[in-house]
């Protein structure tokens, strides 16, 4: 038996899941921890567990995670049954150890979580599904009026600076002067393209400094494969990878959402000339987040969200580009070159943002109304 499936089991012997271990498969969405579907056979059917191996060179404090994590969760859960609903499908429940951890830590020091997979739910990466995209912003928009109340303080900064687009400028910077990987030649026009888009992309950065925007408490990863769906009605179950819930923005939120959930392609597309912002794709998202989070706004912050959205691409973009230069330290790669791929494809969809800002704010304040 491999080492990872050994490792699997004994992490579901800790969390003292009963019944028959099965198989494993592997779910590789995401760019930095990893991430398993667990099947167990108890009571005469399958039950499935997500069970997930932190990357703790970017979670250096796991625990503090996992402390964020479930104090969140379980403020969610609350508020939805005080509604008389059940909250079962509508926020994750992790499995606790006996010493009441939310967590194992294995012999090689490898840290670990657990929680049961929400029957009937469904995921995606990219879709063109409007629905879809309108359920997404509903599962966001909704994700931060459940937490509107929540003490901001509480939560642990489990990776300080985690938007700060400033400072996400300063690592492409530092990352250039290193040259790490000696690649800085072959990047210099995507370099300048991102330069040229500084003054934009810092702009809701340097509102929050300058106390303009308040900080609330954020999910900071609203990519579309953060939501689950029910597969049946493709209505929104819950936001999940709740790892970089901290203090922020929202215009970061809606931002980051419509990197994702607005662009006419993938993440790292070739072809640039079918990169856009669908702009029928960005107004359903709208629809749905804004309609979830206008009463808790103010003007300000209903006046950031277009440009949260560029701000957002350009910074992850930049990331792309650091972490290229810098040699893919920091995001999983599937080829060799992905992470300049998807450091030009944001550059594309960036400067489309940047074309069409107006628009975008236009249908903000049309559903903010
Ligand atoms: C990472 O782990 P994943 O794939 O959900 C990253 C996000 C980026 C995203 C880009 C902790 O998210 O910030 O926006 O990749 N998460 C962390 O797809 O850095
Ligand atoms: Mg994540």
């Amino acid at each position: 038996m491999e080492k990872t499936e050994q490792q699997i089991i004994e992490v579901c012997r800790r969390f003292g899941i009963a019944g028959e271990y099965r198989f494993f498969e592997v779910i590789d969405s995401g760019h930095i921890n990893s991430t398993y579907k667990v099947f167990f056979f108890r009571g005469g059917e399958m039950k499935d567990y997500i069970v997930q191996r932190l990357n703790t060179y970017v979670f250096q404090n796991p625990i503090a995670v996992m402390q964020n994590i479930s104090s969140v969760t379980e403020y969610i859960r609350a508020k939805i049954k005080a509604t008389g609903r059940t909250a079962k499908r509508s926020v994750l429940h992790y499995a606790k150890t006996d010493e009441d951890n939310y967590y194992v830590i294995l012999e090689d020091k490898s840290f670990w979580r657990c929680c049961r997979y929400i029957d009937g739910s469904a995921s995606f990466t990219q879709t063109d599904d409007l629905k879809l995209i309108e359920e997404s912003g509903k599962a966001f928009g909704a994700f931060l009026g459940y937490l509107a109340d929540y003490p901001v303080k509480d939560l642990h900064i489990v990776i300080p600076h985690f938007h700060n687009t400033l400072m996400r400028y300063q690592a492409l910077y530092d990352a250039i002067a290193v040259n790490a990987a000696w690649r800085k030649d072959e990047v210099l026009d995507v370099i300048e393209g991102y330069e040229a888009l500084k003054e934009l992309a810092t702009k809701p950065y340097r509102m929050q400094c300058a106390g303009e925007l308040p900080l609330r408490v954020t999910h900071n990863d609203t990519k579309t494969s953060n939501v689950l769906f029910d597969a049946e009605t493709s209505e929104y179950l819950a936001a999940i990878d709740l790892d970089t819930v901290m203090p922020g923005l929202v215009a970061f939120d809606f931002g980051d959402a419509i990197r994702v959930a607005a662009s006419t392609v993938d993440e790292d597309e070739k072809d640039l000339t079918k990169v856009a912002l669908d702009l029928e794709k960005y107004e359903a998202f709208t629809r749905g987040f804004v309609g979830f989070t206008k009463g808790m706004l103010t003007e300000k912050e209903k006046n950031s969200l277009a440009l949260g959205a560029l701000a957002m691409t350009a910074e992850c973009g930049v990331r792309f580009l650091t972490d290229y230069l810098n040699g893919d330290k920091y995001f999983r790669i599937h080829y060799p070159d992905q992470n300049l791929a998807r450091a030009k494809c944001h550059l594309t969809l960036a400067r489309d943002m940047a074309a069409k800002l107006g628009v975008m704010q236009e249908i903000v304040d049309k559903y903010c109304k």
